[in-house]
């Protein structure tokens, strides 16, 4: 019996340090049934034959009389609901948050002031434009949406992977998704923005600009959901005991650091792996390497709100981390995989409005206008105002109220009183408790207008760009010159570059000449009068914070029969203890037979396992099978692709036809290729991959480089 490498495939945890149960949603919801009991109908009666309808004869009519085979039916006509209007496709874990300091000099809220308690969690991330069965590598904002089941109630923090948003109000929230959507006659492009409604949309609507340089921006395709950040956008309030408020910004930052792809790996991962997020996300929880973020917030007052620059309702804008640090308060792991998609990620109904006493709103119009959608809209999706009842919505902390009937009311009052005062007992308010709205005091005449501190559009758009690398400026223009060129109204194409030369002459010159553009349209008319050189601000890049390791990445390892054994396990091994993880990609399903007869079982065929899916790749070949690769496309787009997208590439000596035949020559070898002469040159090659990628060969690769 030979032996067999490659099963494993690695990364050992993080988990232990934080003692957590897998799967803690799971009890809450399912029913696993024992192998071999009897099938019964939904009313308990014992299921005879599951085969075959009830009939007049074999060949005949069927009876309406088959109760068992009407309830199937019935019941499977009716198991979809509506999918969300935006954010349909999405992925929810469980997880357990823990607070690392108090705050509770700012806030009253337990979630927030009790160190070292755990609070339950469930996390949703989603796309936003695309339907439920689109791909998950959108060029999209991601939903990073969280409900933090408290001792006071659940807190949902309904958050993005990016900081401000498109619109200052919500009641542009309709055409803003309506011309993101796919056109109302023709229903395409699905899950893209690059088309003329969207971008005619956003050209008419000059305070999305900030918005757009960070759409435009690796941000809007993440390597992985584990490598992103969150933010809450609004400011909320927090409120101290003595009802002082204070505001504040929450953020999510990943451990594992920020990490996005390239857009033409993107459109490769899409067809090759249309689940590639959530995949990676099941993975990495079930392979015992949960993701964890620090939760962090920016704190600030009247004070700091009068003199900043912009106003702190604005959602078109940030605070830099520069002018307010990020406090880190305490951390949270997403451990949990769910048992059941439909009962947890599916019906999970997150409100903007689910706050506990201690955090408050503030009046930005668009917090202010999501309060009322998010109820409303689960009552759409949910089919009546009882799915609060349900496991994965309900508190985990008592809940006593009034509130009954409904469609599907499961939790419903016992005894006589059924209303509050009452002279027969039951809950009772509590003004010490209970939840205290922040008494601002407001005055004002009834006006539908933008306040004057809004009309900024273009000086923190102007300073997301400045604040990008010179490759990641390439990437917003070339993700610039993309879209557009899908647009087919050249007027939609102009009127964009007119807005990008009030945020950068050199950005609206680049996209200009790549749309082919004759002339340069006039700057667009700027509403504010005056715009401000702000400075750059190291945390918009991605590139900048750079995690510098490899941990939490994925290696593929190219084997072929005959490739050297000490090589490929020194291999698998080193991935596992950083901790990563690796997949073995073979030529044939069988695997193949290492030089001394050990079986590599590859979790991949090379045809079903492109370099895209991986961070790093491996040449691991011999001679004999080098020159097998070399005369087979798969193989040299898997080397060529890696080259592209500006891997490191780790290669056997034996793999230098193999490259050269990829359109990878002598004279391109950089710093990123690698030779592995053997075990001993592991360790060198996995501290530079944590480079991730080697973006100097970009600008020798692609013809649209300057
Ligand atoms: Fe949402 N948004 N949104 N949104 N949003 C929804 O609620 C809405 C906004 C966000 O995983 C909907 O349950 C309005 C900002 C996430 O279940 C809906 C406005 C931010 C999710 C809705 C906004 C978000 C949603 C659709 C403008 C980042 C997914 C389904 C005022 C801070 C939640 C649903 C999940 C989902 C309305 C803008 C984040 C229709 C009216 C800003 C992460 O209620």
């Amino acid at each position: 019996m030979p032996k067999v490498i490659g099963k494993d495939t690695g990364a050992r945890s993080i988990a232990a340090e934080f003692d957590t149960e897998r799967g803690q949603g799971g009890e809450l919801h399912q029913i696993a049934p024992e192998d071999g009991e009897v099938l019964t109908t939904q009313q308990g009666v014992p299921i005879a034959d599951d085969q075959n309808t009830l009939r007049v004869g074999e060949r005949g009519p069927a009876l309406l009389e088959d109760f068992h085979f009407r309830e199937k039916i019935f019941h499977f006509d009716h198991e979809r609901i509506p999918e969300r209007v935006v954010h349909a496709r999405g992925y929810g874990v469980h997880g357990t948050f823990t607070l690392k300091e108090s705050l509770a000099d700012y806030t009253r809220a337990k979630v927030l002031t009790e160190v070292g308690e755990t609070t339950p969690m469930f996390v949703r991330f989603s796309t936003v434009v695309g339907a439920k069965g689109s791909f998950d590598l959108a060029r999209d904002v991601r939903g990073f949406a969280a409900k933090f089941y408290t001792k006071e109630g659940n807190w949902d923090l309904v958050a993005n992977n990016i900081p401000v948003f498109f619109i200052q109000d919500a009641i542009k929230f309709p055409d803003l998704v309506h011309a993101a959507k796919p056109a109302p006659d023709r229903e395409f492009p699905q899950a893209q923005t690059a088309h003329d409604n969207f971008w005619d949309f956003i050209t008419l609507t000059p305070e999305s600009m900030h918005m757009i340089m960070w759409v435009m921006s690796d941000r809007a395709i993440p390597r992985s959901f584990r490598f992103m950040e969150g933010f809450g956008v609004h400011s909320f309030r927090l409120i101290n005991a003595e009802g002082k408020s204070t505001y504040v910004k929450f953020h999510f930052k990943p451990r594992l650091g920020l990490q996005s792809l390239m857009w033409n790996e993107v459109q490769k991962i899409n067809g090759a792996d249309p689940d590639f997020h959530r995949r990676d996300l099941w993975d990495a929880i079930d392979l015992g390497a949960p993701p964890v973020w620090d939760l962090g917030v920016q704190l600030f007052d009247d004070a700091f709100a009068d003199q900043f620059e912009f106003d702190i309702l604005d959602p078109t804008k940030i605070i830099p981390e520069e002018q307010v640090p990020v406090r880190i308060v305490g951390e949270f792991v997403l451990d949990g995989l769910v048992d059941n998609f439909f009962a947890e990620t599916e019906q999970v109904a997150f409100c903007t409005q689910n706050l506990v006493p201690g955090i408050g709103f503030t009046n930005d119009p668009l917090l202010q206008g999501r309060n009322f959608s998010y109820l409303d809209t689960q009552l759409k999706r949910l089919g009546g105002p009882n799915f609060t009842q349900l496991p994965i919505n309900a508190p985990r902390c008592p809940v006593s109220h009034f509130q009954q009937d409904g469609h599907m009311a499961v939790r419903n009052v016992k005894g006589r009183a059924n209303y509050e005062p009452n002279s027969w007992g039951g809950p009772r308010q509590s003004p010490s408790l209970g939840y205290r709205h922040f008494d601002a005091a407001e005055n004002g005449r009834k006006v539908q207008a933008r306040p004057g501190s809004f009309s900024d559009h273009y000086s923190q758009a102007r300073q997301f760009f400045v604040s990008q690398t010179p490759i990641e400026q390439k990437h917003i223009g070339d993700a610039l010159v993309f879209e557009l060129s899908k647009c087919e109204r050249v007027d939609i194409r102009e009127r964009m570059v007119a807005h990008l030369r009030n945020i950068d002459e050199t950005l609206a010159r680049v996209v200009a000449t790549g749309l082919g553009l004759p002339a340069l349209p006039d700057a667009a008319p700027a509403a504010s009068p005056t715009l401000t050189t702000l400075e750059p601000s190291d945390p918009l890049s991605i590139v900048k914070r750079a995690p510098g390791s490899f941990a939490g990445r994925k290696l593929g390892i190219l084997v072929t029969d005959g490739a050297p054994v000490a090589l490929v396990e020194a291999l698998t091994e080193a991935v596992k203890s950083l901790p990563a993880v690796y997949e073995i990609i073979t030529p044939k399903t069988a695997g193949a037979v290492l030089d001394d007869g050990t079986v590599a079982q590859g979790k991949q065929k090379i045809d079903g396992g492109p370099s895209v899916l991986y961070d790093a790749v491996v040449l691991a070949v011999s001679a004999e099978g080098a020159a097998l690769l070399s005369t087979d496309k798969t193989a040299k787009d898997f080397v060529s692709d890696a080259f592209a997208h500006c891997k490191f590439i780790g290669y056997t000596a034996q793999a230098l036809p193999l490259l050269a035949r990829a359109g990878v020559a002598p004279e391109d070898h950089d710093e990123g290729l690698i030779q592995l002469d053997g075990a001993d040159d592991v360790a060198a090659f996995l501290a530079a991959c944590g480079q991730l990628r080697l973006w100097d060969r970009e600008l020798k690769v692609d013809l649209d480089a300057e």
